[in-house]
C-alpha cells in the first residue's frame, strides 16, 4: 500500500467517507461497507482527494489530453483532480463535466467546461457493478472524442454481468485502463492491520465470497 492510498483510507473513515453498517447498493446488493465521496465535503478534504486522484494517474502512468467528471459526484472530483494535476505535477489539462438536464438557454448543451476532445480520462466515484461508465462514454463518444481510461477512488473488485470483475468488463469492453485508486483488497489489508478491524473484516470477507469478482 502507497502512503497515499494509507492517507487517503484514514482520511475517509476520519471524514465518515468510509462507514460500515448494512447499506443497499445501485445494483441492489447489501454491502457492510459503503464509500461515500460526497462527504469529501470541505476544502482540506477536496485537497486530499485531488492530490490522490492526480497522484494516481501520474503512478499508473495514465495517457490522456482532459478530464471528464460525470455529474453530480464527478463534478468536486474532476475540478480537484484538475487543480491536484496542476499544482503538484505541473500539468495543466482541461476538464469537463455533464448536466443532468439540458439547459435551453443561455449557453446551453449538457456539457460544462472545456469542449470534449482528443483522449478523454474519465474520473468518477466508485465502481461496483460498473454499470455508470456507460453514460460517460455515450457523451464522450457522441461528442467526437474518445475515452482514454476510468480512474476512480474505489474499486469494490464485484462481479459484473459474470464472474468476471465489473473492472475487467469495462476495460474489456473499451479497451482501456481502468485505474482505482484503492481496491476492496487495500481497504481490508489496511483494516487487518488494525486491532480493532477484526469484525468490519470478518464482513467485508462474507460480501467478497458473495459478490466479489473471481478475478
Ligand atoms: P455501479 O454503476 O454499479 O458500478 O455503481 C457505482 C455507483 O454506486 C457509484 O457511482 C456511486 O454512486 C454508488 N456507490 C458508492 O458511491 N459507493 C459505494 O460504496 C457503492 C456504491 C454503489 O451503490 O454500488
Amino acid at each position: 500500500m502507497q502512503p497515499y492510498q494509507r492517507q487517503l483510507i484514514e482520511f475517509a473513515l476520519a471524514r465518515g467517507v468510509l462507514r460500515f453498517g448494512d447499506f443497499t447498493l445501485k445494483s441492489g446488493r447489501q454491502s457492510p461497507y459503503f464509500f461515500n465521496t460526497g462527504l469529501f465535503d470541505s476544502g482540506q478534504a477536496l485537497h486530499v482527494l485531488g492530490q490522490a486522484y492526480a497522484q494516481a494517474a501520474m503512478d499508473a502512468r495514465l495517457e490522456f489530453d482532459m478530464l471528464f467528471g460525470p455529474a453530480y459526484k464527478g463534478i468536486p472530483i474532476v475540478s480537484a483532480t484538475a487543480i491536484g494535476l496542476a499544482a503538484t505535477h505541473q500539468r495543466d489539462i482541461p476538464y469537463a463535466f455533464n448536466r443532468k438536464e439540458e439547459k435551453d438557454h443561455g449557453e446551453g448543451g449538457m456539457i460544462v467546461g472545456a469542449p470534449l476532445q482528443g483522449a478523454v480520462l474519465v474520473v468518477d466515484d466508485v465502481i461496483s457493478a460498473g454499470t455508470s461508465v456507460a453514460e460517460s462514454v455515450a457523451l464522450i463518444k457522441a461528442a467526437g472524442a474518445r475515452l482514454a481510461g476510468v480512474l476512480v477512488a474505489l474499486d469494490r473488485q464485484e462481479k459484473g454481468s459474470a464472474e468476471r470483475s465489473a473492472t475487467e468488463e469495462v476495460a474489456a469492453r473499451y479497451g482501456v485502463p481502468v485505474t482505482p485508486i484503492l481496491t476492496l483488497s487495500t481497504l481490508m489489508e489496511f483494516l487487518s492491520e488494525r486491532p480493532d478491524g477484526a469484525e468490519q473484516l470478518k464482513a467485508m470477507k462474507t460480501y467478497q465470497r458473495r459478490y466479489g469478482s473471481a478475478y
